[in-house]
């Protein structure tokens, strides 16, 4: 297992493409809506394809399931991320390869910036997860 606690991943900034985000008055988590407040992991790269969204910390994304726009059911999430972004306004996201429920996490991980900020190599969303490709299992919100 690769242990890269702390390494930040490096990539272009992934900001353009994301769909512009609707605000609905009933916020729902796990909907296949991204909205404030939510993590949301794509399984597909460039924000395209299903969704999953959350607003709490998942340790292990074994049963949970990307959802279509519609809110349809469309496959497991784990280790299928392809692109994500983090819609909170405040708090960063540490989005782990092996999360472990350790606390801090247990291994490598993508820091993710609050709702439409970047700093050099980060920000809030990434369109493409390179090595992280295929690999995610958890997340927390710090
Ligand atoms: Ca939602």
């Amino acid at each position: 297992m690769i242990r890269k606690t702390g390494v930040a991943l490096a990539i272009a900034a992934g900001v353009l493409g994301v769909a512009a985000l609707s605000t609905p008055a009933l916020a729902a988590a796990e909907d296949g809506q991204p909205n404030l407040g939510e993590f949301v992991l794509f399984d597909a790269q460039n924000y395209a394809g299903n969704r999953y969204d959350t607003n709490v910390d998942v340790v292990a994304y074994t049963g949970k399931v990307f959802k279509s726009a519609a809110g349809v059911a469309a496959g497991a999430v784990n280790d299928k991320a392809r692109s994500i972004a983090n819609y909170h306004q405040t708090k960063y996201v540490h989005t782990y390869i092996n999360f472990g429920g350790a606390a801090g996490g247990g291994g490598a991980y993508i820091t993710v910036l609050p709702y439409q900020q970047t700093s050099g190599s980060l920000s809030w969303a990434y369109y493409d997860l390179e090595s992280f490709d295929l690999a995610l299992s958890g997340h927390e919100f710090i």
